[in-house]
């Protein structure tokens, strides 16, 4: 007799829209996944990278049982082993460690690969219980935190979204990165014609679609800010009252700005300055504007400068005082997702690692790291000097251990590789970077081969390292009720699927008036070649999906994208495949001549793997090692040389 029931899930990924899904089952197998309808944000549909998620679990190069390195690191050379032998060598390795070098030779390392508590923080237990290194920092949006954490707000409750009159979309590809987004603002256009302006130095599918696209030079964007500051604070235009309730420098502030008179703007940004006056008047006089920043702007080593003067403008504006009106970069559910990681577990004071500086950790610090264990995370691809990255990877003495779906560029580097259960197979408990609701994950099936979820790794793995705390004991469900607010349990989440948990909305006007807005430089660092940009792909979520045939169909080879004036100068033609170079290596791809760029920059649109090496183009074998002041990598401060290949 066959049978079929359905699961209320959701998409575990690193997007700002945490999508609720209903898994479809059919004879125990999932046939599709599909947008929960009555979801407010999701509204029935998922995006062009997930919609077939099954697929990923299914997939044939699935890792679906522990493996021990056989060959050199890096070669991709493995054998299989029971999860004895594995849990054993981990614990045995880890153990030896400690001994000869202390705790804090152990280093864990993970990002946002799933968004769940517990395949998040699970793991963290383990090494909080040791005393090991703990993290800090981000590789994404630390700019961002950066000025959150000096007390400037970023966000509200997207859905005030559709009562927004002006929408400056400043440096985010929406329509390809949070596409449910959209939906409020084509709801502002339709209600009451919210006009909406785009500011990118590449003309993307989201600015094609916008009233007005402003093709700014990239790194230029604190200039514009501070020109439109300079335009409202010259012409009257600004809410003074407002701006003095929040900022403890408003003067100097409006010294700095002094200097950046339109004309002077337009040429740092390479656009009219007709265009800087206008923008300042039209956002000013809106009730209420909205700036609705990306990363992208912040992956620089002036990063706060960007956010900062974005700050001051939304406050100039006194844009906060309105529903719909103020800065949105970010905003999460009200919760506590780090409950998971239990650092009260700690015997003592932690090391504290730069998350975004593994290359670094691995090869320039005192004492050094010697054991390491990665999940949730494909530093080998996305960190800022990958080739450091990766030499310290294939240190020998350093042992390391990777929790994985796939044979990612970095389990390639692992001794231990250990198969985690996907979104589909496990249970877990989802928040957003980019909306306000709490999402429940129900597993659809039993988890496949012998993979296992990073609860269950935990659990395994603490009796073996000597850890016998309680917290070592609890279920991936009693892990996830640690993260969440009184008065709501689990079972009436898990009934519900979601739940909104908004935080309480800014209100900048109470003051106090301590927020800084001057004092960065904005002018960003001089040229020395084009500037390589390399945003998100619309069919890849950074590097997630590169393996995925239908993913990688639809992508297409990596591409340049470089403006016909810059083409012309270097005598290169459209189609051509050519070397992208600078003194950290070179990668391959193949020329797409365009006015969809601006001069002077060139793009590179996704994050590929190594293998297959027809596909190899690594943007980060390029990318330096440096960060902005608030601890954000400056992966768009990248310059290269681009020639012909002709062998
Ligand atoms: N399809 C897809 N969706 C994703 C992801 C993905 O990889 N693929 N990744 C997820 C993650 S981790 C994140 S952080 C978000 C990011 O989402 P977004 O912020 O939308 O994405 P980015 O690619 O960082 O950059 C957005 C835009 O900024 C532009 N840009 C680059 N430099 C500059 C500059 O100096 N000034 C200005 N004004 N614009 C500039 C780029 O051309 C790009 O179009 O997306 C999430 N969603
Ligand atoms: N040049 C350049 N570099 C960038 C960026 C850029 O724009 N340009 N963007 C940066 C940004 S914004 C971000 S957020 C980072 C993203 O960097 P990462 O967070 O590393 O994102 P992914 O590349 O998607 O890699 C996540 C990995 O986690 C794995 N994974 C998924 N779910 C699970 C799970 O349940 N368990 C385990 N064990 N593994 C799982 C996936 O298979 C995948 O290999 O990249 C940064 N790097
Ligand atoms: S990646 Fe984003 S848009 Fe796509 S399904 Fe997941 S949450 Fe939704
Ligand atoms: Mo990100």
């Amino acid at each position: 007799m066959s049978t079929s029931n359905t699961v209320k899930g959701c998409c575990p990924l690193d997007c700002q829209d945490t999508c609720a899904w209903v898994a479809h089952v059919d004879d125990g197998r999932v046939t599709k996944v599909q947008g929960a309808a009555e979801h407010p944000i999701t509204r029935g549909v998922l995006c062009a990278k997930v919609n077939d998620y099954q697929a990923r679990t299914y997939a044939p190069d699935r890792l679906l049982h522990p493996l021990r390195r056989s060959g050199p690191k890096g070669s991709g050379n493995f054998e299989r082993i029971t999860w004895d032998e594995a849990l054993d060598s981990i614990a045995e390795r880890f153990t030896a460690i400690i001994d000869e070098h202390g705790p804090g030779a152990l280093l864990p390392m993970f990002y946002l690969g799933s968004m769940g508590v517990v395949q998040r923080h699970a793991p963290m237990r383990l090494f909080n219980g040791l005393g090991a290194c703990r993290l800090h920092g981000e590789v994404c949006g630390a700019s961002m935190s950066a000025l959150y954490a000096e007390g400037h707000p970023v966000g509200f409750d997207p859905e005030e979204m559709a009562q927004s009159r002006y929408i400056i979309l400043w440096g985010i590809n929406m329509l390809s990165t949070c596409h449910h987004h959209w939906q409020f603002i084509k709801e502002a256009r339709e209600r009451h014609g919210a006009r909406v302006v785009c500011i990118d130095p590449r003309r993307t599918r989201t600015a094609a679609q916008c009233d007005e696209h402003i093709a700014i030079r990239p790194g230029s964007d604190a200039i514009l800010a501070a020109g439109m500051a300079h335009v409202m604070l010259a012409e009257g235009l600004a809410d003074l009252d407002f701006a003095r309730a929040t900022a403890a420098d408003l003067d100097d502030f409006s010294g700095q700005v002094a200097a950046w008179t339109p004309e002077r703007v337009a040429q740092a940004c390479g656009i009219g300055a007709q265009t800087v006056v206008r923008l300042a008047r039209e956002f000013a006089a809106a009730r209420p504007a909205v700036l609705r920043a990306g990363v992208a702007p912040q992956q620089t080593v002036r990063g706060e400068a960007f956010v900062r003067s974005l700050s001051a403008l939304a406050m100039l504006g006194g844009h906060w005082k309105h529903r719909g009106g103020g800065l949105f970069i970010f905003d999460a559910p009200a919760f506590d997702e780090f409950a998971a990681g239990r650092s009260d577990l700690a015997p003592g004071p932690q090391r504290s690692i730069d998350l975004s500086a593994l290359g670094q950790a691995l090869t320039d610090i005192d004492p050094p790291i010697k054991g390491l264990m990665v999940w949730c995370m494909n530093p080998a691809v996305i960190q800022v000097d990958s080739g450091r990255v990766r030499r310290g990877l294939a240190r020998e003495d350093l042992f390391t251990v990777v929790l994985e779906h796939f044979m990612t560029d970095t389990a390639r580097y692992a001794d231990i590789v250990l198969p985690a259960t996907t979104q589909l197979e496990h249970f877990d408990v989802v928040g957003a970077w980019g909306h306000h609701y709490l999402t429940v994950n129900n597993p659809a099936i039993a988890p496949l081969g012998e993979t296992k979820s990073h609860g269950e790794i935990m659990r395994l793995l603490a009796p073996r390292l000597g850890l016998d705390h309680a917290a070592f004991n609890e279920s991936d469900e009693e892990i996830a009720a640690a993260t969440l607010p009184d008065g709501l349990s689990l079972g009436d989440l898990k009934r519900d699927g979601w739940k909104k948990l908004s935080p309480p909305r800014p209100d900048p006007s109470q003051g106090p008036a301590v927020l800084r807005f001057a004092g960065d430089d904005p002018t960003p660092l001089p040229t020395g070649g084009l500037r390589l940009l390399t945003p998100k792909s619309h069919y890849f979520l950074n590097s997630s999906f590169a393996n995925m045939p239908r993913q990688r169909k639809a992508q297409g080879a990596p591409v340049l994208e470089m403006h016909p004036d810059d083409a012309g100068c270097l005598g290169l033609e459209n189609g051509q495949l050519v070397a992208i170079s600078n003194q950290r290596g070179e990668v391959r791809a193949n020329l797409q001549v365009s006015d969809t760029i601006v001069a002077g920059a060139v793009t590179l649109v996704g994050k590929w793997w190594s293998e297959p090496a027809e596909t190899a183009a690594l943007a980060n074998m390029l990318t330096p090692s440096l960060w902005s002041a608030g601890g954000q990598p400056a992966y768009n401060d990248t310059f290269v040389s681009v020639e012909a290949v002709t062998a």
